[in-house]
């Protein structure tokens, strides 16, 4: 009997494992390795990302700023440029996050599951194409490091969430 228990329990924690295993994953670190770490770990509980401000000189990203639910995670980066900013339509996600870099962080360009696709910054310098290993996950936070500018991004990625600690 306890023996039957124990194997039930096993095969209750290795399937929880794979289902975990399923749907998160990572693309990065894209960029230089200057400044200081950043993580939205913590931001991403407040809910679905749903805004971005992203400052920008003729150059570089300068600065970044994204919306969890309907709270804004603390801005990362300089002063210096434009602010910009676009929200996402409700339940949109965005599912693709392409860029250029040299040193720091050169464009951005965000493509969503609803279509649209969000150019910053300057085609110049190496370019990536960060995407989800697993089927419908979608950008949950981003981490990187900054000080006058935005010196790298990584992008994790999983299942939409299914309630929002914000809304
Ligand atoms: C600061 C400092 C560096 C970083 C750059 C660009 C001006 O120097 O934080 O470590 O690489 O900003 O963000």
């Amino acid at each position: 009997m306890l023996a039957i228990a124990l194997l039930v329990l096993l095969c209750a924690s290795a399937s929880a494992n794979s289902i975990q295993s399923r749907s998160s994953s990572f693309s990065g670190e894209y960029g230089g390795g200057g400044g200081k770490r950043f993580s939205h770990s913590g931001n991403q509980l407040d809910g679905p990302i749903t805004a971005f401000r992203i400052r920008l000189n003729s150059n570089f990203i300068v600065g970044l700023q994204v919306r969890y639910g309907t709270v804004w995670s603390d801005y990362v980066g300089g002063k210096q440029g434009e602010l910009e900013e676009f929200f996402l339509h409700p339940g949109e996600s965005v599912i693709q996050v392409s860029g250029r870099y040299r040193y720091y962080v050169k464009q951005l360009i965000f493509v969503t599951d609803k279509g649209r696709y969000l150019p910053f910054g300057k085609a110049s310098g190496k370019s990536f194409n960060a995407v989800p290993l697993h089927p419908n996950t979608v950008l949950r936070f981003i981490s990187g490091r900054y000080g006058s500018l935005i010196d790298a991004i990584s992008m994790h990625w999983d299942t939409y969430p299914s309630h929002c600690n914000t809304c």
